[in-house]
C-alpha cells in the first residue's frame, strides 16, 4: 500500500488545502465556482511528485525524510501565469508623465514609443543581458507564488532579436526551476522598416515559424489586433497560417477598441482570447460555446486607467472558462505580482474567491496547454505547491498590496521562503 512506503516529504497540518481536482478540462461558466476545500489535511511528495494527500492524522503514520509543519495554512497548487511579455530590453518609467498628461497608450505608440521603445532596447541588449534580466523578473514571479508562466516574443520584430527572445526562453525554462510556455508574438506592432507595409511585415514574419518550429522555440502563436497594429482580417489569415503550421494560438483581442478580435478568436478555434475588455456581447456568447478561454488581465485596465474592465460575469454566465493573468510587460502592465491581480478580479471584475482560485490555476493551465501537468495537486501530479501566510482561501483576494506567500516549491523542492523579517525587526 503507497501509505506505507518512505516519502521523501509530508506537508501536514495544513489548515485548508486546495486541490483544484475536479475532474478533466478547464472550468467553465458556473463550474467555476466549485472548489475542493479540505480542512486538517496533509500531503506527501515523492520524486517531485505528489504522491498522497490525505487527513493530517492519517499523516502522523507515514515516514518521510522531511517533515513540514504548515501550521495551518492555505496550501494550494502553484500559481499560472498564463499571460506575460517576460524577455524584454530595458523600461518605460520616462513615459509616466506623458501618461499622466491623459497621451493614450496607442498614441505614444504611433509616436514610436511604448513597444516601440522596448523595441529599440531589447534590439541593442545582449543575449546575456536578457536571461539576466528575465530572470529576475521571473524569481520575483516565483516569489508571489507563480510556478508556471508563459513568456512572449514581439520586442524584437525582425528575424534575429525574435530568435533572441526565444532562445533567452528556452534557455530560461531549462536553466530556472520555473515552467516556462513559450509564445511567438512577432506580429506585436510594425516597425519603422516596414511602416505603412504591414502585409508584407506580416508575410516576414510567418516565414519565420520555420526556424521557430525547426529550434522548437515557441509553441503558440499571437499577434495584437488592434486599431493601429493589425486588423481582424490580417489576425484571421495570420493565425490560420499558424496553425496550418502546427501552432496552437492565442490573440490580444478587444484590448483597447471593440473591434471583434473576441469572436475571430473563438471561430478560428484559439486556445485563448486575451484581454476582451470591449468585447461584444456576440463575442462573450460565443466563448460561452466553444473552447477557448477568456484570459483576462485586470492590472492592464487598472494601468491604463480608463475606467473600463472586462465583463467577467457576463462571460461566466454565457459559459466560458475564465482564466487571469498579470500581463507583466514594460508598458501597461509592470508587474510580476497575480496576487494584486487576485486583488482586482475581486473588486472591479466581481469575481468570487472560488472563481478567482480556479482562473489563477486550472484554468490558466488550461490557456497555456498545461491543463495536464499544472494547476491542480493529485496524487502523479507535480509538487508545485504555495504554503500561504493568510488564514483560508477567501484571505488571498481581499487583502492588498502585499505578498502573503510563506514558502514556494517546484517539482517537490523549496525554491522560494519568506524572509523572517519580524525576527530580523524585533532582533534590532
Ligand atoms: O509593451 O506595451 N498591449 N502589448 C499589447 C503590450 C500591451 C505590451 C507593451
Ligand atoms: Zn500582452
Amino acid at each position: 500500500m503507497t501509505t506505507e512506503k518512505h516519502f521523501d516529504t509530508i506537508i501536514d497540518n495544513i489548515g485548508q488545502l486546495l486541490t483544484m481536482d475536479h475532474g478533466d478540462g478547464p472550468l467553465k461558466g458556473e463550474e467555476m465556482s466549485k472548489l475542493k476545500v479540505s480542512e486538517h489535511a496533509a500531503l506527501a511528495i515523492r520524486d517531485g511528485l505528489v504522491a498522497w494527500i490525505g487527513t493530517h492524522e492519517e499523516a502522523q503514520s507515514l515516514k518521510a525524510t522531511e517533515r513540514i509543519d504548515a501550521e495551518g495554512k492555505l496550501v494550494t497548487p502553484g500559481l499560472v501565469d498564463p499571460h506575460t511579455h517576460l524577455v524584454f530590453g530595458g523600461s518605460r518609467e520616462h513615459e509616466m508623465a506623458l501618461k499622466q498628461q491623459g497621451v493614450p497608450y496607442l498614441e505614444i505608440l504611433k509616436r514610436g514609443g511604448g513597444i516601440l521603445s522596448t523595441v529599440g532596447a531589447t534590439r541593442e541588449a545582449s543575449e546575456e543581458e536578457l536571461l539576466t534580466k528575465a530572470r529576475f523578473h521571473l524569481n520575483r514571479m516565483i516569489s508571489y507564488g507563480v510556478t508556471t508562466v508563459e513568456a512572449k516574443s514581439g520586442y524584437g520584430l525582425d528575424r534575429p532579436t525574435e530568435l533572441k527572445q526565444l532562445r533567452v526562453a528556452k534557455q530560461l525554462n531549462e536553466s530556472h526551476p520555473a515552467d516556462i510556455v513559450s509564445t511567438f508574438l512577432g506580429a506585436h506592432a510594425i516597425p519603422p522598416e516596414f511602416k505603412g507595409r504591414s502585409d508584407e511585415f506580416l508575410t516576414e514574419m510567418l516565414d519565420l515559424l520555420n526556424d521557430i518550429e525547426k529550434g522548437q522555440l515557441a509553441e503558440f502563436v499571437d499577434i495584437f489586433c488592434e486599431t493601429g497594429v493589425f486588423t481582424v482580417e490580417q489576425s484571421r489569415e495570420f493565425l490560420k497560417k499558424a496553425k496550418e503550421k502546427g501552432f496552437s494560438v492565442k490573440i490580444h483581442a478587444d484590448e483597447i477598441d471593440p473591434l471583434g478580435g473576441t469572436e475571430m478568436a473563438t471561430e478560428i478555434g484559439a486556445t485563448s482570447g486575451d484581454h476582451l475588455v470591449g468585447a461584444s456581447d456576440k463575442g462573450i456568447h460565443a466563448l460561452g460555446e466553444t473552447d477557448t478561454i477568456a484570459v483576462l488581465l485586470p492590472g492592464t485596465s487598472f494601468y491604463l486607467n480608463k475606467g473600463k474592465f472586462a465583463n467577467a460575469r457576463g462571460m461566466m454566465d454565457a459559459g466560458a472558462a475564465v482564466a487571469l493573468s498579470t500581463d507583466f510587460n514594460p508598458g501597461s502592465s509592470p508587474t510580476e505580482n497575480l496576487q494584486f491581480i487576485m486583488n482586482l478580479a475581486s473588486l472591479q471584475l466581481k469575481m468570487t474567491p472560488e472563481e478567482i482560485w480556479n482562473a489563477v490555476t486550472i484554468n490558466a493551465a488550461y490557456a497555456i496547454n498545461r491543463g495536464d501537468s499544472a494547476g491542480k495537486l493529485a496524487p502523479g501530479r507535480k509538487a508545485d505547491i504555495v504554503l500561504w501566510d493568510v488564514p483560508n482561501y477567501h484571505y488571498v483576494p481581499y487583502h492588498y498590496g502585499v505578498n502573503h506567500t510563506h514558502t514556494v516549491m517546484k517539482n517537490g523542492r523549496i525554491i522560494y521562503r519568506k524572509e523572517k523579517l519580524h525576527e530580523h525587526i524585533s532582533a534590532h
